[in-house]
């Protein structure tokens, strides 16, 4: 009987189980650089059957709240090869989720104290965060600028270059992260792109910088060692569009001739409601899209799962399941859900930023 703890291969990936670690953002890396106390971090939670690491900028400008961790220089290869080896040693599977936030940014953090980029001049009614005197602080982001047309090959070059590190840092491959509002799914949806060239207007043009993407980094490293997060309908970082499903069949009907290694798709607000009653989404439909076109990738749900929901997905929706603050406030959240034990909850006041209390000394079994 196939169940959440039968083995499965997703693409060039062997997973022990179907229980996935679902990215989750710390802002515990001092200038963008991985470090021995998220190798602990990490390490404690391989009994994943997959990892999926926080969001991590594939550039400078790609970056939007302090702490978060980069893959676009030496330093931080070194310093995510400290974890990568370390959850390889103990049993797990890690993949990097990449990472351009677009307009969700403050000058502050960008090269040259620069405005934002984004499809169009277009302001996101959402915070970031900034450390000021050690502490975190919430602040509106910047007024961003419209990203020249000449300007997006760089864009899909710094994708690639990030997954190439991600091979040379030893991850197991790659998670493109389009969802939750950021530079990917502002391309895609009407309310943040108003472009009048070939990147915006119809659907084909939204989608068009995030195909373009996807498959310069399967040709870079191949399919099997990449894979997408999206979120049709969340409100997230206030990026909507007027017709989620027509969007979201499009990409992912283009998405199954890529031969990736996993789907991996939020269902309804992340983090909150998983059905909006003003904007339906028919999830079936959409992995039947998938499967139509032709598409082998496992499928990957998320959000607010707990453990009978998510046995009772396996296998008949869903391949795999991710759960996010279930797994910071339980490392050991696979031997939780397998022996039927009751779950820790989450300390907020060290979700964002800080040391090791509230990241790495949550209690195992
Ligand atoms: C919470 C805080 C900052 C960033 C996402 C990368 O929503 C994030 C994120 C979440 O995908």
């Amino acid at each position: 009987m196939t169940n959440l703890f039968s083995p499965i291969q997703v693409g060039a990936m062997a997973l022990a189980n179907r229980i996935v670690m679902a990215p989750l953002t710390r802002n515990r890396a001092p200038d963008a650089t991985p470090n021995e106390l998220m190798k602990t971090y990490y390490e404690q939670r391989a009994s994943a059957g997959l990892i999926i690491t926080e969001a991590t900028a594939i550039s400078h400008q790609g970056q939007g709240y302090a702490d978060v961790p980069g893959l676009y220089g030496e330093a931080q290869v070194a310093g995510w090869k400290l974890v990568t080896d370390a959850v390889h040693a103990a049993g797990g599977k890690i993949v990097v989720q990449l990472w351009h936030v677009g307009r969700v940014s403050h000058a502050e953090l960008q090269p040259h104290f620069a405005a934002p980029v984004a499809p169009s001049a277009i302001r996101a009614k959402t915070k970031t965060v900034l450390i000021k005197d050690g502490a975190a602080v919430f602040v509106e982001t910047s007024e961003p600028r419209a990203l020249d047309v000449t300007e997006l090959p760089g864009i899909v070059h710094d994708y690639v270059l990030a997954a190439r590190h991600a091979m040379h840092a030893g991850f197991d491959g790659v998670e493109i992260h389009a969802a939750n509002g950021y530079l990917l799914d502002q391309f895609m949806k009407t309310g943040s792109n108003h472009r009048t060239d070939d990147y915006g207007g119809g659907i084909k043009n939204r989608a068009r910088l995030l195909l373009e993407v996807m498959r310069a980094v399967v040709d870079e490293i191949g399919g099997d060692r990449t894979s997408i997060r999206l979120s049709p309908v969340t409100p997230a970082n206030d990026v909507i569009d007027e017709d989620p499903q027509t969007l979201f069949d499009y990409v992912v009907h283009h998405l199954a001739a890529m031969d990736l290694a996993y789907v991996h798709v939020i269902e309804g607000s992340t983090g909150a409601d998983r059905v909006l009653p003003d904007r339906p989404f028919d999830y079936a439909s959409f992995k039947a899209v998938y499967r139509a076109g032709g598409g082998k990738g496992a499928w990957m749900v998320n959000n607010g799962y707990d453990a009978a929901m998510a046995a009772s997905a396996v296998p008949a929706d869903a391949d795999l399941v991710a759960f996010g603050r279930p797994f910071i406030a339980n490392p050991d959240l696979v031997a939780r859900i397998a022996t039927g034990a009751a779950w820790h909850t989450l300390d907020r006041k060290t979700l964002y930023g800080g040391g090791a209390a509230g990241y790495i000394d949550y209690p195992t079994l």
